[in-house]
């Protein structure tokens, strides 16, 4: 096998962001644009040669031609094997689980998540090292210096490796083994969760629907709730895999699974829905006519992670990021476990977990997961909500029973409003079980507004903005004054969000601008570090709400005052023209 080295220069637009390089595929079809980036991964990791690297991604548009490029790469920089998923396919979540099934020396996964596919949407590649998880700062920013200073790359020049069959074939001195993408996943899911109750569940007339959105995890959902669960097959819905996911925005929220949405929102509505992203570690939950909060759905995973046999002896502690609501920290404080809030990205929770101080971890953008792999993990928390259900499926009416006598009043005195329909002879279990937790815990009223593709100086400029107020809206002890007067809201204090990690000491700034209010309602201001057209302000609120009779208040009417608030001291409106965000969850 003759290998090439091939003169380069830098692309000065190769730094990681919150989940590595997301560009334009015509960014990355730019000659040398993807060899660049991924010699640079090689020459930070500098694996010994003869490593193993898995190797898959999420199948959208350039996938192919990608993989075939990283594989001639890998053989010339010394690899000894690489596990490549069948057809290039690996989902997030399934690569973690084969990097540490296998202990290999990393892996590079292809996606750009839940970023729309095709010619003209977005590609990604990042760089996940031996726990499975993403590579930490300290190695995206080496990988970024490496990008900059790059004059040459690596590559083999040989005929394209056959990806459709399992098995192994050779690429001069490396192996390439085609795995099942699939198998080792539904495995370990498995060995977490009881099987046989979500079946029996399943077959009791508790009908579901996931939405697979053309993704990645089409194979995997049928493969575990229809072979393994015994779902009927309608229970998977836009199951293939498509190269532009049917056109469609692989994003698991109210906005884009619209179809699903209105599956579960209509009549004769599923009990029980989910989606998945264009990678898989995504997922949104839905009960008939009811939509859980990635904050709740965390919080509810917690509180009851002791029904699931995999997290039966108990949680070492939990983690969430820092814009996502305090509702877990209210049932860490119950268990008396520490939690942690760390800044938006999943490979923040990569030290903890290995550390053995955190089992789960969430956040607010669809994320939930816990340290069986080192992603965040769809399948994995539509089957933890399953076996929760499955294991105290509790019928509404019990349900009701059980709050009129212990006072709380909740259905009877407070009667939910009619698009939630209380009616008697439906199974409403996944609202009953929310509703149960905010009686339990009070609610942590969420939401957050994302404001797309603005220009990237507008969405600047109201940070700048909002930074530079910190004095004026803060209390300031010093000359006696309190913090400003919004209403019944007063501001206690603004910052911009710092993190250290607790086991390696490094500190991340600039995560995101708080104004926290007095009565513990706070407003957070943050720019994506996932999108590839301008910029993306998101707008994160959140109150407290302990009096179970307002429980039943939509988020929006409940934090009317914040918004107002947030629009107000930001200029937003001003700044960039907008009326109104681009989406709402
Ligand atoms: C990635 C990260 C998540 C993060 C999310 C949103 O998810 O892995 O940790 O919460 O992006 O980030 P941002 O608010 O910066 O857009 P994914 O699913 O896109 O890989």
């Amino acid at each position: 096998m003759q290998i090439r080295m091939v003169a380069t220069t830098p692309f000065t637009d190769q730094k990681p962001g919150t989940s590595g390089l997301r560009k334009r595929v015509q960014a990355f079809r730019q000659p040398h644009y993807l060899e660049n980036f991924v010699q640079s991964i090689f020459d930070t990791i500098a694996a010994p040669k003869g490593s193993v690297l898995v190797l898959g991604g999420d199948g959208r548009h350039y996938n192919r031609e990608a993989i075939q490029i990283i594989l001639k790469m890998a053989a010339a920089n010394g690899f000894g094997q690489v596990l490549v998923g069948k057809g290039g396919i690996l989902s997030t979540p399934a690569a973690s689980c084969v990097i540490r099934k296998y202990r290999t020396y990393g892996g590079i996964i292809l996606s750009a998540s839940h970023n729309p596919g095709g010619p003209d949407g977005d590609f990604g590649i990042k760089y996940n090292t031996a726990n499975g998880g993403p590579a930490p700062e300290k190695i995206t920013e080496a990988i970024y210096a490496a990008s900059m200073r790059i004059v040459q790359y690596r590559i083999a020049d040989a005929p394209d490796v056959a990806l459709d069959a399992l098995g192994d074939s050779r690429l001069g001195d490396m192996t390439v083994s085609v795995i099942d993408p699939v198998d080792d996943y539904a495995e370990l899911m498995e060995s977490l969760f009881d099987f046989a109750a979500i079946r029996a569940l399943l077959s009791g007339g508790f009908r579901i629907r996931f939405d697979a959105m053309h993704a990645v995890t089409g194979p995997y959902a049928r493969e575990i709730f229809v072979n393994r669960l015994g779902a009927p097959a309608d229970s998977v819905i836009n199951a293939e895999p498509l190269e532009d996911f049917g056109g469609g925005h692989p994003d698991p929220n109210l906005t884009y699974a619209h179809e699903l949405v209105e599956a579960l929102y209509g009549d004769d509505a599923p009990d029980f829905g989910a989606a998945s992203d264009g990678d898989g570690d995504r997922n949104m939950i839905l009960g008939r006519h009811f939509f859980v909060t990635p904050s709740d759905s965390l919080a509810i995973l917690a509180a009851n992670a002791h029904r699931v046999p995999g997290y039966k002896q108990g949680l070492a502690g939990i983690a969430r990021s820092m814009p996502t609501s305090a509702a877990v920290d209210r049932v860490a404080a119950a268990l008396n476990i520490p939690c942690y809030e760390t800044p938006t990205g999943w490979k923040f929770f990569g030290n903890l977990m290995d550390a053995g101080k955190v089992t789960l971890c969430g956040e607010e953008s669809f994320g939930t997961g816990s340290n069986h792999i080192r992603e965040k993990d769809g399948l994995w928390a539509v089957l933890f909500w399953l076996n929760i259900l499955a294991v105290r499926r509790q019928p509404v009416e019990a349900m009701t029973r059980r709050c009129e006598a212990s006072g709380a009043g909740m259905a009877s005195s407070h009667p939910l409003p009619q698009t939630a329909g209380f009616a008697s002879n439906v199974s409403r279990d996944v609202e009953a079980i929310v509703r149960e937790h905010w009686a339990r815990f009070g609610r942590n009223v969420y939401s957050r507004h994302d404001y797309e593709g603005i220009p990237a100086d507008a969405a600047n400029g109201v940070m700048k903005r909002l930074h530079d107020r910190f004095a004026e809206l803060q209390a300031c002890p010093e000359q006696g004054r309190g913090g400003a007067q919004f209403g019944h809201l007063q501001v206690r204090r603004c910052d911009d969000f710092s993190y250290t990690d607790p086991v390696d000491g490094s500190v991340s700034q600039g995560q995101g601008i708080r104004i926290l209010f007095v009565d513990g309602s706070r407003i957070v201001f943050r720019l994506s570090g996932t999108g590839t057209e301008g910029a993306t302000l998101r707008i994160y609120l959140e109150s407290f709400e302990p009096d179970v009779s307002k429980h039943h208040l939509d988020a929006q009417e409940a934090l009317a005052t914040l918004i107002s608030i947030a629009l107000e001291i930001s200029e937003l409106r001003q700044r960039t023209g907008r009326e109104r965000p681009t989406v709402i969850t």
